[in-house]
Formats: structure tokens, C-alpha cells, sequence
């Protein structure tokens, strides 16, 4: 059965933003305490076997809080540690192919950044679980990242797509309400969370202004 999933608030796991292996494990912990519905690692600058290793750290946590857990990009990864799913972007294997190598239970997004992606994705059906739209704002997180699409262009991928659409890119305690008067499925965050001093909070924080906005 395909893991049931909540996108409300998507940790984006960075361990080289939370300070290296031991920090990125306490960050998680504290984000999962403070309401992280989902958590994603991702960590460009990482060899194979750090994710493997911080993977393996990360699954206990997200399991006891029963919030699914994907790996970005690397299927070998998500498979060698029983990950929930993979995330793809664009220039990643292709969804369809992500799918028949994870079988049908996994979870797997694809993050757009346009209409045409999103029309695109829309042949996905049955492959794809959720998209990731942004950025939102520009970020020096991901300094490769396509041009930001803003409020308005958030809220015509939302629209458009026929996936629940988690908003990412330049979300933070101070913009997030105006994010989520597109109405994404939820708000995945990097910075916010990764390099808070309190990741607890910071989570906590995000779950309070999801609980407010309009539904
Ligand atoms: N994809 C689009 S923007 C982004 C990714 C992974 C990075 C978002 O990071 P932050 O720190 O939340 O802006």
C-alpha cells in the first residue's frame, strides 16, 4: 500500500546547513518534535555513503513519528535503507523509471518550477505521488534553481496541477503566511528549519501559521 503522506510542513534535510551528520540528526529530531509532517534528505555536497549513513540515522526518528521519509534523487540510496520514496527533479531519472525501480508503495515527487512542467506531469498519473513547486524566491540554498515563479505563479501551478503541490524555495517564518494564500498542499523548507537556532521552534512556528491560513 502507498504510504499515506501529509505535505503540510516538509522538512528539506541539508546536513551540511545544519552544521555535519550528528547536527543534521538533532535537527531532524527537533523538527519531527515540532511538527514536520514529512522529511526529505538532501545533501548535494554528500559522497553516497554519508547519505547512506545519515539515512540510516534519520529512518528510526521519522518511523517512531510516523512521518514518511524520501530520499532526493539517489533511488540506490532509498532502496539500500528502506526509505518511504525518492524525490526527482527535472534533470533526475525519469519519474516513470524512479516508479518500476521503487514498485508501487514508495512515495515519489517531482519538483516544477513552471506551467509546462506541471502540464507535463500531468501524464504521470499513477507514477508520481506529489509535486514540489518553486522556487517560490529566489534562495542561496539552491543557488542552480530555475527563476523563481513568486505568489502568483505558485498559485497557478497549484491550479494547474492535478497533484498535491508542496510550495518550496525562499520559504520562511516571515513570508510564509503570504505563501500559503496560493494554497499549496503544504510548505517545504530548507533554511528555515536547517539553520534555525531552535529547529523545534522554528517547526512549531511553521505548524502555527499552517494551522491559520485558509483552507
Ligand atoms: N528546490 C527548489 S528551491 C530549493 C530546492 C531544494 C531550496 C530551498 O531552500 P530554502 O533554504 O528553504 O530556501
Amino acid at each position: 500500500m502507498r504510504t499515506a503522506f501529509d505535505l503540510s510542513l516538509y522538512l528539506v534535510l541539508d546536513p551540511v546547513q545544519c552544521g555535519g551528520h550528528d547536527a543534521a540528526v538533532l535537527v531532524a529530531r527537533a523538527a519531527l518534535e515540532g511538527g514536520a509532517t514529512l522529511v526529505q534528505l538532501r545533501a548535494p555536497e554528500w559522497h553516497k555513503r554519508a547519505w547512506f549513513d545519515l539515512a540510516c540515522a534519520i529512518l528510526p526518528l521519522t518511523r517512531a513519528h510516523g512521518v514518511p521519509f524520501v530520499i532526493n534523487d539517489h533511488v540506490d540510496v532509498a532502496l539500500a535503507v528502506g526509505a518511504d520514496g525518492v524525490h526527482v527533479g527535472q534533470r533526475d531519472l525519469p519519474a516513470a523509471v524512479v516508479r518500476h525501480m521503487l514498485g508501487p508503495d514508495a512515495l515519489l515527487g517531482l519538483s516544477v518550477s513552471n506551467l509546462e512542467e506541471t502540464a507535463a506531469a500531468d501524464a504521470l498519473a499513477g507514477v508520481i505521488d506529489y509535486l514540489g513547486a518553486g522556487p517560490v524566491y529566489a534562495t542561496p540554498t539552491k543557488t542552480d534553481a530555475s527563476t523563481p515563479c513568486g505568489i502568483d505563479g505558485l498559485a497557478a501551478i497549484r491550479a494547474a496541477a492535478r497533484f498535491p503541490t508542496v510550495a518550496i524555495g525562499g520559504i520562511q517564518a516571515h513570508n510564509a503566511a503570504d505563501v500559503l494564500r496560493a494554497r499549496p498542499a503544504g510548505l517545504a523548507v530548507v533554511s528555515a528549519i536547517c539553520r534555525a537556532a531552535d529547529p523545534r521552534r522554528a517547526a512549531a512556528d511553521l505548524r502555527a501559521t499552517i494551522a491559520r491560513a485558509p483552507t
